[in-house]
């Protein structure tokens, strides 16, 4: 009986005393800790129904217990959902019904709101808190540990990541064991993480980069994690000296850049920095480099595929790229218009292929069979070009795609709402420069009909059915939208004109 990634990942260390999370209060939750949780999680679940396939929808704070949920998913080879804590009940909804999990767990604040939701989608609803207490917990409590491990091989499903669509449909990237395995297998080879480390981790776990590129990192190598609910500028700093590696995206860097604490001497037990999610200015590279003497190394990922490239461990870390394919990671780039390759130095499609290409779209095989072609290249949808060393520079975007702190908003989805509200003839949804989180949302409406619509009231109506990172920091009436002579609009023009809108 064989669990691919568990076998790999949790099991060898699984009645280990080694430090895995070292949290805010002080205390520490072993390996063994850890892995007990997690079965006795495992319990709750089978009890629940849970079986091998079936969805654990989860939208919790980031807690020990939270994380564990992972764990305890691929005991008993159920399929983890992870959801966005921001995300509204309307959002939810959506989640829900397309993946039809069997449970939801959900901060007991959200209850009365999801629990109609979930009912209607045929999950149960546990409460999880950001104390780690509530039902769920209640019942874990009282649960012996489930002592069978579910066999599972390299292409079950281990996990769907939403990730939202440019026709404003969210697609559940289904991702498989081995995508996970092969990909964190990759990265703790590549940046040398062994069970010396301790690596700062201040990101989300709703998302891959912080539950998958750091957590199986940490788990497949040893290393511990001093584990924060969320970035915070005073506790990050104050763990620095007592920690050696730290992943984050741009806007941790811009942050501690701010920061006068950020020296030489608070660095000085640190040996790597990690960037991703969104591009790292050259600039932040640089004025990291100075403060600190650390080159930022920066890689490049997506959630359909974990992660494809990264800047060398040794060798030259070079600003503005995204450095080489990972080992066992295919980069081509492609003509968008012929689809045919490219040679070296000419800029287009970037294309993936390897073990960590992700299994297709949860039931939308016409999505899948656009993006995921016949002979393994996932189409990421990145414009990129690889130079005479063969580092991977992404110089934009095909997909209509905001990046705000590491987070994705699609402007489709926020144009479908504005465009059904009263008053407003069309919209257009622009990311603009934004000093902290990279780029910031801003919506143009063009009004129609007598009384023109109010920006606040437009703002509020959105408010209610979009995650607050979504909504726009400004909106704004125009008369019209600029258009191509194909009718398109000209969101370059756009993103020209609005550049400095927010002030
Ligand atoms: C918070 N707010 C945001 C964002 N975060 N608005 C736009 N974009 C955001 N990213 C809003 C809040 O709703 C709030 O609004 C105000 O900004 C301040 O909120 P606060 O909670 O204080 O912000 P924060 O906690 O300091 O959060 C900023 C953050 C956080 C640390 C940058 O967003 C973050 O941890 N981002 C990481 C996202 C991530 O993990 N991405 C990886 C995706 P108001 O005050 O008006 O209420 S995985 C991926 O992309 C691929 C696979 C990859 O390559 O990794
Ligand atoms: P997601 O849909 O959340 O998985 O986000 C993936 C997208 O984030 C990619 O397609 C890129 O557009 C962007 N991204 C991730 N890492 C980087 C990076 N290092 N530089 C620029 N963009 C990045």
């Amino acid at each position: 009986m064989t669990n691919h990634l568990h076998d790999a990942m949790f099991a060898p260390r699984s009645g280990s005393p080694s430090p895995f999370l070292l949290l805010p209060d002080g205390e520490t939750l072993t390996h063994e800790g850890f892995a007990q949780l997690a079965a006795r999680q495992a319990a709750v679940l089978v009890a629940a129904g849970l079986r091998k396939g079936d969805r654990v929808a989860l939208q919790a704070a980031k807690t020990p217990e939270a994380l564990a949920v992972y764990a305890a998913c691929i005991r008993i080879g159920a399929v983890l959902l992870p959801l966005n804590t921001a995300y509204t009940p309307a959002e939810v909804a959506y989640f829900l019904e397309d993946a039809e999990p069997k449970l939801l767990i959900c901060d007991p604040r959200s209850e009365t709101a999801l629990a109609p939701i979930a009912s209607k989608a045929g999950a149960a609803v546990l409460t999880l808190d950001s104390e780690g207490n509530g039902s769920f917990s209640d019942k874990v409590a009282a649960a012996a540990p489930h002592p069978a491990i579910e066999t599972c091989g390299p292409d079950d499903l281990a996990a769907i990541l939403y990730t939202s669509g440019t026709t404003g449909r969210s697609k559940g990237a289904m991702l498989s064991h081995d995508n996970l395995l092969s990909n964190a297998s990759a990265l703790t080879d590549l940046w040398q993480f062994t069970e010396a480390d301790t690596l700062v981790h201040a990101l989300p776990i709703f998302h891959t980069h912080g539950l998958f590129v750091a957590i199986n990192v940490s788990l497949l190598s040893g290393a511990a994690v001093r584990f924060f609910p969320k970035f915070d500028i005073d506790e990050i700093i104050a763990a620095i000296p007592d920690s050696t590696t730290l992943m984050g995206v741009p806007t941790f860097y811009t942050r501690l850049l701010e920061d006068p604490r950020l020296d030489r001497e608070l660095v000085a037990s640190m040996r790597l920095f990690v960037s991703g999610s969104a591009p790292l200015l050259a600039a932040t590279h640089e004025a990291f480099e100075a403060r600190t003497g650390h080159r930022i190394l920066e890689r490049y990922g997506m959630t359909e595929t974990n992660m494809n490239a990264s800047n060398p461990y040794d060798g030259d870390r070079i600003a503005g790229t995204v450095g080489n394919p990972l080992p066992g990671v295919e980069i081509r780039i492609t003509d968008p218009n012929s689809d045919q390759e490219l040679a070296r130095g000419e800029t287009g499609m970037i294309e993936v292929r390897g073990p960590n290409v992700f299994q297709g779209y949860w039931q939308m095989p016409e999505k899948t069979a656009e993006e995921l072609r016949a002979d393994g290249f996932f189409i990421t949808g990145d414009l990129g070009v690889i130079d005479d060393a063969g580092y991977l520079q992404i110089v934009g975007r095909q997909k209509d795609l905001i990046i705000a702190g590491g987070y994705n908003i699609y402007p489709k989805e926020i144009e479908i709402l504005l465009d059904g509200m009263e008053g407003v003839g069309e919209s257009a949804v622009i990311g603009v420069p934004h000093p902290d989180l990279g780029e910031a949302v801003v919506a143009l409406v063009v009004a129609e009909g007598e009384t023109p619509p109010e920006a606040e009231a437009l703002l509020s109506a959105l408010a209610s059915q979009l995650a607050r990172f979504k909504q726009p920091r400004r909106l704004l009436l125009v008369d019209s939208l600029p258009r191509n002579t194909m009718g398109k609009v000209q969101k370059n023009v756009l993103r020209e004109q609005f550049a400095d809108c927010l002030g």
